[in-house]
């Protein structure tokens, strides 16, 4: 018996090991900027949820939204260092930590979603997954980030020149920064929480965004004019850690990649949805919508910026892909 009993506790001893991992659970934080019902929001939850259920429960993934663990430029690095766990960015602070993403933000380069998703469901999607993969992001799902457009309060704008001298709101990111300045007004990069109080106060003027956020943040309250330009169509990315990519098996791996696929093509579906709802909402409180009539003149102001990233040999060829088709 004796001899034996030191085989006994180690046996007994995985035992209690193994039976401890059945039920072990790995809590993860998911950073998010928008509020609940937000099209994001949703896909995000689908997103957790399907985790959740294709794990048997081991990963569990708190959604924090409203970005209550601080504005989108510090998720970023806070994603990129492995703090937080997952998120959902747009292209424009992202490309400030991935500078090859800033091919993304140019004004003017796709025309629509669909022509964007013809191009990140496809070779350069990998490509541009491929350098934030690089950079610490790991991409589980391309989301719309939709088409932007300009819109002010006190002043109505029917044309670009309109623009001229007012001080215009712009996500913390390079390419936005460049393209209002070529408009020949005042970038103020604050945080987009920040952005209402601002246009209430007056300390801008203007703001950009894409209908679904000039909607849900209550900016429409006050910006009566909208310029309907869709300068920027661009897209946002669902990403996890490197540090909890690496630390998955290959079977959770797999998991988290359907998972972030079927919440991408649910996220899109709800977009189109939302984008039309904003609209109709925004309308009915009055707020004035001029489209665009020829976007010509406002392209050529830009030849700067394509003439910068062309000639940047992280963003040239990305660029020849896109506008060749
Ligand atoms: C929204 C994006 C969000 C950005 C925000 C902004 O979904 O990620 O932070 O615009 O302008 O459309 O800051």
């Amino acid at each position: 018996m004796w001899p034996n009993a030191p085989r006994a506790w180690a046996l007994a001893g995985l035992l209690a090991l193994a039976c401890a991992n059945v039920g072990a659970q790995t809590k993860l934080r998911a950073w998010n900027i928008h509020p609940d019902g937000y099209p994001v929001t949703q896909a995000l939850q689908s997103f957790t949820d399907e985790v959740g259920k294709a794990t048997k429960g081991r990963y569990q993934i708190e959604v924090f939204s409203n970005a209550t663990l601080g504005d989108q430029p510090k998720a970023v690095q806070m994603l990129k260092s492995g703090e937080v766990d997952v998120a959902e960015f747009s292209s424009g602070p992202l490309s400030d930590a991935v500078p090859g993403l800033k091919a993304l933000n140019l004004p003017f380069l796709f025309t629509d979603s669909a022509h964007m998703f013809k191009h990140l469901d496809g070779k350069l999607g990998e490509r541009f997954a491929a350098k934030l993969q690089t950079a610490g992001f790991v991409v589980l799902g391309w989301y719309d980030g939709g088409g932007r457009s300009f819109y002010c309060a006190n002043r109505s704008v029917g044309s670009f020149k309109d623009l001229a001298g007012a001080r215009i709101r712009v996500q913390q990111s390079e390419v936005y920064i460049e393209m209002v300045k070529l408009l020949d007004a005042t970038p103020v990069a604050l945080p987009f929480k920040e952005v209402l109080g601002a246009l209430q106060q007056g300390s801008v003027d203007c703001a950009e965004n894409n209908m679904p956020s000039f909607e849900s943040t209550g900016h429409y309250k006050v910006a009566r004019s909208v310029y309907v330009t869709n300068h920027v169509v661009s897209p946002e990315a669902l990403v996890v850690s490197s540090k909890l990519w690496a630390s998955l098996s290959a079977e959770d791996k797999e998991a988290f990649r359907a998972a972030g696929a079927q919440s991408a093509t649910y996220m899109r579906e709800l977009w189109n949805k939302r984008v039309a709802s904003a609209i109709d909402i925004a309308t009915k409180q009055g707020v004035q919508f001029v489209r665009v009539k020829d976007v010509a003149p406002m392209v050529r102001r830009m030849a700067p910026l394509y003439r910068k990233y062309m000639d940047d040999p992280s963003t040239r060829e990305e660029l020849l892909a896109i506008i060749g088709n």
